[in-house]
């Protein structure tokens, strides 16, 4: 009996000792999990916070904006930004261009595009983009980059307009001009924060290039297919290129003395360098482009004063540029697909 009861007492000793030993790991266990989350979301929140800082890199601008500014969309205020990367992206893509195509074909495949502009339902786009298009009698080409871009740029879930500035008479092309008169005329509709400005024959193959701006000025094309996807020469700056509103206006523009083929590209990245900005670029695995076949336009004949210009960038940045670009402004037309924006170079306007 005695034998009896102690085995029981020993028993029921070892079950609270087992009981205890239990309870106190459960509330190690419990502390321990608490600790850690106290010390993992503020470190979740601040990566997260760090990425959306660098792809929105105007964010505490615009935020000032929406302050300021009456015509910003209600929407904006409340929903949540974008993700740092969209994730509808595909990668690279094998282009087709179909010479049948026609622009009403093109509206029926982007029905949310309305007056040339979109901007992501699902979220806040993290930048407002202009994209500007210099362009005379190249219409094919317009069609098939309107019909690559417009679903390109709304996989990447951007706030964007596309701007075609058309160069009206026989007067030597300007591309660089023409970018100024995009820029200028774009910013008195809407307060783009980024501008990429775009060679009409010139189609993105891979959707990870990011037609947004960086907090330094960026080249898009490290390579086309036609030069066998390589980077033409180092300070190569021509083709895409993607600079915010300051950046621009920092550098005062583009030059407006560059008739004909050649150099204004040149004149753009010194203007870049001698601000003490540095060009950057995506990986050229991403920074594909498929540019379309053509030859060298009438109007668009070389330009041999280019080399001499190029040597006066120093000189003449500061006087040469958006604070004297002056045109004759002959229309804006807001089609579905694009705001078209004629200007007539051969005139200089009547100053009022
Ligand atoms: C290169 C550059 C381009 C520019 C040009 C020299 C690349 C990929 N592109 O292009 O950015 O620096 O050299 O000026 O390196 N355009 C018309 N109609 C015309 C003439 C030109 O619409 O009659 C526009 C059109 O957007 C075209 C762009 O100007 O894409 C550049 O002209 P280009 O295509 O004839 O010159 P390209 O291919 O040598
Ligand atoms: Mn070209």
């Amino acid at each position: 009996m005695a034998l009896g009861w102690n085995v029981f007492n020993l028993f029921y000793k070892f079950k609270v000792l087992v009981l205890v030993t239990l309870f106190v790991m459960v509330l190690w266990t419990t502390f321990s999990y608490l600790v850690d989350t106290r010390q993992e979301i503020p470190k979740a929140k601040s990566m997260v916070e760090f990425f959306r800082k660098v792809t929105s890199l105007e964010h505490s601008q615009k935020e000032e904006k929406i302050e300021s500014t009456a015509d910003v969309p209600m929407v904006e205020s409340f929903q949540d930004p974008c993700p740092a990367l969209s994730p509808n992206l595909r990668g690279a893509s094998k282009l087709s261009f179909k010479p049948s195509v026609t622009l009403e074909e093109v509206q029926k495949e982007n029905p949310q595009v309305a007056k040339g502009r979109y901007h992501p339902v699902e979220c806040s786009a993290l930048q407002h983009v202009a994209i500007l298009i210099p362009h005379r009698n190249r219409e094919k080409h317009l069609l098939y980059l309107l019909q690559h871009l417009h679903p390109f740029l709304q996989r990447q879930q951007l706030d964007y307009g596309i701007y075609v500035i058309h160069q009206a008479g026989n007067t030597k092309f300007n591309r660089a001009k023409l970018l100024n008169v995009g820029y200028l005329e774009a910013l008195k509709e809407a307060n783009w924060d980024c501008f990429i400005f775009h060679d009409v024959d010139l189609v993105p193959e891979n959707d990870f290039n990011i037609y947004m701006c960086d907090t330094q000025p960026k080249h898009l094309v490290v390579g086309r297919n036609n030069t066998g996807y390589r980077l033409r020469y180092r300070g190569y700056f021509g083709g895409v290129t993607a600079l915010t509103r300051d950046q621009f206006s920092k550098v005062n523009g583009f030059s407006n003395n560059y008739w004909g083929w050649g150099g204004e590209d040149d004149d753009l990245r010194i203007r870049v360098e001698m601000q003490k900005m540095k060009v950057v670029r995506p990986p050229a695995d991403v920074a594909r482009y498929t540019m379309i076949f053509h030859n060298r336009d009438h109007g668009n004949e070389e330009n041999r004063e280019r080399m001499k210009l190029l040597r006066q960038v120093s000189r003449t940045w500061k006087t040469d540029g958006l604070n004297s670009c002056s045109y004759k402004l002959l229309s804006v037309e807001h089609n579905p697909l694009y705001i078209n924006i004629t200007v007539d170079f051969s005139v200089q306007p009547k100053v009022s």
